[in-house]
């Protein structure tokens, strides 16, 4: 039977008996929900439901909804609606507050996910299908900055899951090495700028990690979202980073999903950025066989990261803008950009730099994603001047 969760889980006591339950769940098989997990998912649900939460997962998980879930399964991995919904209960301050632990979840469990789905990536709806992918060329986008006078640097990232393995809160420890071995074995055979070598969490010396980390680097450790939707489990095993020579290709490897591809550098040149990503993400999909599904695009542990999983973030010094929070925010909306802080989600911005980035990832295709992103900081830095 498997060892339950290592992660520091922060629900309180609350959390500590949902954890229980949760253990006795892990290594459970079998098509019901036991009686404790529901009796646990209930007694949740009433305490959420008293939150003053502003999720998409407290907007749309209406009683009806809940009642109708509560007892499903999923075929391949028996996960439930607690392995869904548990972190956006925990955490009621959650923009979203939902994961997938396995993508027969996003069926089993869509009349919960259809609705978030729409809401998150602007009307995507049940019945839509996600486009082909279609990255263009990173030649269509000019710097966003040249004279480097708001732009301090440009990151494009998507996210990819490997068939055959479920999402975090499924996944065995033996399948965590599985997953770090096939991913290592595929990038340690990358070639040309993308040569380089991968460097595993565990027994990574902490002052260097911390170092990757303040640099934006390399992922933080700790995060009580993931932590509660199962994803921080025998961690730091499985996990780690791959860097090219230059440092400005890296690939995640069993954080959020099980495979973060990440072209970052200095300055504004998004197009080249852009096209660093493709290039990489080529290469490894000749290596590893990415998850795809017909409808929603590529599948992802997270709803927000579905379709494309394409984020192009800058880091920008807006001071005007900064001054006025509600019109940073208001052309953020117009443009489908997402405001996140220096360090990336649930951050703060720190010396007036922010991360821009666009928000819709599914119901259009890469390089719509990306010229939504350019157009939006272009309009950005036009009302930063006219300010
Ligand atoms: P993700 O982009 O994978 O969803 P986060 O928002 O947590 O994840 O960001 C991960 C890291 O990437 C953070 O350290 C963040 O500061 C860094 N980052 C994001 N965008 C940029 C950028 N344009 N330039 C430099 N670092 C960035
Ligand atoms: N903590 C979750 C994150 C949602 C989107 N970000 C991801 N997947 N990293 C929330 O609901 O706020």
């Amino acid at each position: 039977m498997l060892i339950p969760p290592q992660g520091r889980l922060r629900c309180g006591v609350f959390f500590r008996q949902t954890q229980s339950v949760i253990v006795r769940h892990y290594a459970k098989k079998g098509k019901e929900v036991d009686k404790a997990t529901l009796a646990e998912m209930e007694k949740q649900y009433q305490k959420f439901a008293n939150t003053s939460s502003k999720s998409l997962l407290k907007k749309h998980l209406t009683k009806e909804i809940f009642d109708k879930l509560k007892t499903r399964t999923t075929p391949s991995f028996n996960s439930t609606l607690l392995h869904c919904i548990n972190s956006g209960m925990c955490n009621p301050d959650s923009g979203v507050g939902i994961y997938a632990p396995d993508a027969e979840s996003y069926k089993v469990f869509g009349a919960i996910f259809d609705p978030i789905i729409e809401e998150y990536h602007r009307g995507f709806k049940k019945t839509d299908k996600h486009p082909e992918s279609c990255y263009g060329s990173g030649k269509d986008f000019a710097n966003l900055d040249p004279d480097n006078a708001f732009i301090v640097s440009t990151r494009v990232r998507c996210g990819r899951s490997v068939q055959g393995y479920p999402f975090n809160p499924c996944l065995t420890e033996q399948q965590y090495a599985e997953l770090e071995y096939k991913l290592c074995s595929a990038l340690h055979s990358l070639e040309g700028e993308y040569y380089g070598s991968y460097m595993p969490l565990a027994g990574m010396d902490k002052q260097m990690q911390q170092k990757l980390i303040d640099d934006h680097f390399l992922f933080k450790e700790g995060d009580r979202f993931l932590e509660a939707a199962g994803a921080s489990r025998f961690w730091p095993n499985g996990r780690g980073i791959f860097f090219n020579k230059k440092r400005n290709f890296l690939v995640w490897v069993n954080e959020e999903d099980h495979i973060r591809i990440i072209s970052m550098e200095k300055g504004g040149d998004l197009g080249r950025v852009y096209d660093r990503m493709i290039g990489g993400v080529e290469a490894l999909g000749k290596k590893v066989k990415f998850s795809r599904d017909e409808r929603l695009g590529f599948l992802t542990f997270c709803p927000t990261n579905l379709g494309t999983s394409i984020r192009a973030s800058v880091h920008i010094k807006l001071p005007k803008l900064n001054e006025n929070k509600e019109k940073m925010q208001k052309l953020a909306d117009k443009y489908h950009l997402q405001v996140r802080g220096t360090s990336g989600e649930h951050s703060e911005a720190k010396g007036g730099v922010h991360d821009i980035s666009n928000k819709r990832r599914m119901g259009l295709t890469e390089y719509e994603a990306i010229k939504e992103m350019h157009d939006g900081i272009k309009a950005l830095i036009k009302a930063e001047c006219n300010a």
